[in-house]
């Protein structure tokens, strides 16, 4: 039997074989040390939405306990400052769909069986549409000026949107992945970027899911196998390398929040 012709290589070589004294900083992380240079590396801030976070939104009246989500929250609050700090770009999404559906699948809008569904008048706008203030990122992770957001339909980042192109265009070659939850839109994400050749690192303690155990055997598969889609680390490992990497005296503790500006939405 032939074999078929490979298809292509990633993007860059697996940070394994980036030489240790090329500089770059390596993030203590499981399975091994995730080589990054922070000039090609994007944050990825995942559907930190109100819908999904706040009591009474979406991810609620699915039966959730949102307050399972709050940790995240709080490490983002210190990770994003110190990333901005650093200069690297961070890319924000957002899950929800036009305000005709026109963009969701019947699976997907017929799915379980919530007190609410997408597109229905929730407390905080139409669940899941853009435009409403349930639809957007909470207030303590708004975006900031010229940070791009990626409204995306589905689960994964790269389905139906411009975030591949944003990352071709920025020249990132890795990510680094956060937000909610950590066994949906997180794991898709970093699933279909492991597929285009982009090596990720989950921060875990800056991903949520509703049900614990989910968090735990979600963080357990990504890097399981040797880092089978990924490499996962807690916060503080990022942020040590980080501040590594940085020229002496600079400073990637967290400043203050910059002041929301106008969200540069992008659609598909
Ligand atoms: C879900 C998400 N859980 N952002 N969305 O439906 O993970």
């Amino acid at each position: 039997m032939t074999e078929p012709a490979a298809t292509g290589s990633p993007a860059t070589p697996p940070a394994a074989e980036l030489a240790p004294d090329a500089g770059l900083p390596v993030v203590a992380a499981q399975p091994y040390g995730f080589v990054f240079d922070p000039a090609h590396t994007a944050l990825v801030v995942i559907d930190m939405q109100r819908d999904f976070l706040l009591p009474g939104g979406f991810g609620e009246t699915l039966g959730n306990d949102v307050s399972q989500l709050a940790g995240a929250v709080t490490a983002l609050e210190t990770v994003l400052p110190a990333v901005r700090a650093a200069g690297m770009l961070v890319i924000h999404t957002r899950e929800g769909h036009l305000p005709d559906l026109s963009d969701c699948p019947p699976a997907k809008l017929t799915r379980g069986n919530p007190t609410l569904r997408i597109g229905d008048p929730g407390p905080y706008g139409r669940i899941l549409i853009r435009g409403e203030y349930g639809h957007d990122i909470i207030d303590s992770l708004q975006p900031a000026p010229g940070e791009p957001v990626v409204d995306k339909p589905g689960k994964g980042a790269f389905y139906a949107t411009d975030f591949a192109a944003i990352l071709q265009e920025n020249g990132i070659e890795r990510l680094v992945v956060t937000g909610v939850t950590t066994e949906v839109c997180v794991h898709t994400t970093v699933r279909e970027a492991n597929d285009r050749g982009f090596d990720c690192l989950v921060l875990t303690d800056c991903v949520g899911s509703y049900f614990p155990e989910f968090q735990r055997v979600g963080l357990e598969m990504v890097a399981a196998q040797g880092g089978i889609f990924g490499w996962t680390a807690p916060s503080s490992a990022f942020l040590a390398a980080l501040a590594s990497a940085l020229p002496a005296g600079a400073d990637t503790a967290p400043g203050p929040v910059p002041a929301p500006g106008p969200v540069p939405a992008v659609t598909p």
